[in-house]
């Protein structure tokens, strides 16, 4: 527990924090899966790490999986779709789009890079979000390649009410014909994220870290830093001249062993006394 000391300085960081931040002329934030955890949609790792039939995000997350099993590929992403359109942007978002509308207002080079595929940064009113992993609620026919934005729900009739994540949840196979198919071509559509093995879009990936190495501050928000390439962002930054701050629940998994503020606790309480806003 923190003494009345440490609480204060811990006080003061933050204020400290808060000004350089207004007085940056470019800041990079990167957010991770503990940005959403407060909105009730559980991480990959971590002590808020939720499960899916006992199942780890690699075995599932991946080119082979959906070979094997399109079915149970597509119950997983049709529960965490269900579980992103009900769920609201939490304080965390919130202060992330207020800081993006200051950094406008004075004329500071913002740029928000997620790892997260809910899209709750944009419905928190966040106006330019590089998805790196893109998003839940994107389709590619397997077939002809299209490409298509999709927030039906549920997505396809057959999967109304399936994609329980316990593991005594039926599971038995959905017929490939009844699974989400393309509206041109009739093809198996998949989930278009970024799965283990896939390339994210080169052209993304690369303006985020040309904005990156020329950042005075790198914020890096609920991330366990364990996925490449997301994960060299930070470091590559910091090696370039940035300053990283980072808020996480947990000290262990930290971005780089050179940050400048470790910013503990939940990013929900924290980030809206680091940001500054109008
Ligand atoms: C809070 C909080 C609160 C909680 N407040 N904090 C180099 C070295 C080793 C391996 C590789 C390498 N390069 C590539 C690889 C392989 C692989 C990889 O990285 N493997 C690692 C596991 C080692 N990478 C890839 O395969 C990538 N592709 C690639 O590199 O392609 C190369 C290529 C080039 C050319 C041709 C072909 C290929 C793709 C990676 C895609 C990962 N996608 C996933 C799943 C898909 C989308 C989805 O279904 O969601 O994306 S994996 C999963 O992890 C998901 C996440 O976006 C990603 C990152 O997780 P994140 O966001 O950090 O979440 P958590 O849960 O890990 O952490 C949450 C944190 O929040 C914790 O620290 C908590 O403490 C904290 N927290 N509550 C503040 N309230
Ligand atoms: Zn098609």
């Amino acid at each position: 527990m923190a003494t009345r000391g440490q609480k204060q300085s811990d006080e003061q960081r933050l204020t400290e924090l808060h000004d350089k931040l207004s007085q940056s002329k470019r800041v990079l934030v990167l957010t991770g899966a503990g940005v959403s955890a407060e909105s009730g949609i559980p991480t990959f790792r971590g002590s808020t790490a939720g499960s899916w039939r006992g199942f780890t995000i690699s075995e599932l997350a991946c080119p082979e999986a959906f070979q094997r099993s399109p079915s149970q590929v597509w119950e997983l992403y049709h529960y965490r779709r269900e579980k992103s359109l009900a769920a609201k942007p939490n304080l965390a978002h919130v202060a992330i789009a207020k800081f993006e509308q200051f950094c406008l207002k004075r004329g500071i080079d913002f740029m928000l890079a997620t790892q997260n595929i809910d899209r709750l940064h944009q419905r928190a009113g966040s106006s330019r979000v590089i998805e790196l992993h893109r998003s839940l609620f994107l389709v590619r026919c397997t077939a002809c390649d299209s490409v298509t934005e999709n927030y039906d729900s549920p997505i396809c009739e057959a999967l109304r009410g399936r994609g329980d994540p316990s593991p005594q949840a039926d599971s038995t196979p959905i017929p490939e014909d009844q699974l989400p198919r393309c509206a041109g071509c009739s093809g198996l559509l998949r989930p278009y994220v970024v799965w283990f093995g896939e390339p994210l879009n080169e052209g993304e990936l690369s303006s985020v870290q040309e904005f990156a190495n020329m950042s005075d501050f790198v914020l890096v928000v609920g991330t366990s830093n364990a996925v490449y390439p997301a994960a060299m962002i930070a470091p590559d930054a910091r090696r370039s001249g940035a300053q990283l701050a980072e808020f996480n629940l947990d000290a262990s998994c930290s971005s780089s062993n050179d940050v400048s503020y470790f910013v503990a606790g939940p990013c929900g309480s924290t980030l809206p006394k680091a940001l500054p806003r109008l």
